[in-house]
């Protein structure tokens, strides 16, 4: 499928895998409509791919947490920028590492509005415009954790499972409507979210890509590519990418 003067839709955008795919779309000549919440590296990434690859790209500070939000930002998205053919759902966190009987409740809630009613917020919003296109494209960034239960990942497992469960239940209720939907799974990539999963200790964060090759950004964006760009009647339903050096959620090739 050509991406040339189409349009798609990545949240979480500011870091990370969101704005690893922001670039790679936009080399391929796609406009680009990026969510994130942090107004200032959006702006900054917006203007970098404007000047590299001469696309359009429309950026809206937002968070998928808040349902009347995604509503509206979509809603009124200018006559131009409305019939989105991909729609990546990249927005998605880990907050904390804790038993569950020491799991703390405003980190469970925070995963969930995001990971589960975030995707969910921006698909509904999405969806009926590709249904009555008759084209459309979903993409879900779900994780190893969405095949694998470990220690204290006990909530964010449990998201990551809901992403997957839910990629195929529009897989199914989507079937007949040209709409294709992907779920992307991705073990361990260094970027910012081992930070965010642990509160901002970066020395701790550190620690969890030593010692290895972990992926990057852009190798998951590359899956994420792949799939995006198969023609229409081809359904990559799912891509479980690891680094090398990772086998499962614990077995990890460490050189330490
Ligand atoms: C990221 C992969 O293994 O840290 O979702 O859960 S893992």
């Amino acid at each position: 499928m050509n991406l040339k003067g189409k349009i798609v839709l990545i949240t979480g955008a500011s870091a990370g895998i969101g704005e690893a795919c922001a670039y790679k779309f936009a080399e391929l000549g796609a406009n680009l409509i990026l969510f994130a919440r942090r107004e200032e590296k959006l702006a900054k990434i917006a203007e970098n791919i404007k000047s590299k690859y001469g696309v359009e790209v429309l950026t809206r500070t937002i968070d998928v947490r808040n349902n009347s939000s995604v509503e509206q930002v979509i809603a009124e998205l200018p006559n131009i920028w409305q019939d989105i053919q991909v729609l990546v759902n990249n927005a998605g966190k880990a907050l904390g590492m804790s038993k569950i009987q020491e799991g703390s409740l405003e980190d469970w809630e925070e995963m969930i509005d995001t990971n589960i009613k975030g995707l969910l917020y921006t698909s509904r919003a999405v969806l009926p415009g590709m249904v009555s296109r008759r084209t459309g494209h979903v993409i879900n960034i779900g994780s190893l954790a969405g095949h694998e239960v470990y220690p204290s990942g006990n909530v964010y497992c449990g998201s990551k499972s809901f992403v997957r469960a839910v990629s195929k239940g529009m897989i199914i209720d989507l079937n007949g409507t040209g709409v294709r939907v992907t779920n992307v799974d991705p073990g361990l990539v260094e970027t910012e979210f081992s930070i965010v999963r642990f509160h901002g200790d970066a020395e701790k964060a550190k620690n969890v890509y030593v010692g290895y090759t972990p992926l990057t950004g852009d190798d998951v964006a590359d899956a994420v590519i792949y799939a995006a760009t198969r023609p229409a009647h081809v359904q990559v339903q799912e891509i479980f990418i690891t680094s090398t050096d990772q086998a499962t959620a614990t077995i990890v090739n460490k050189k330490m």
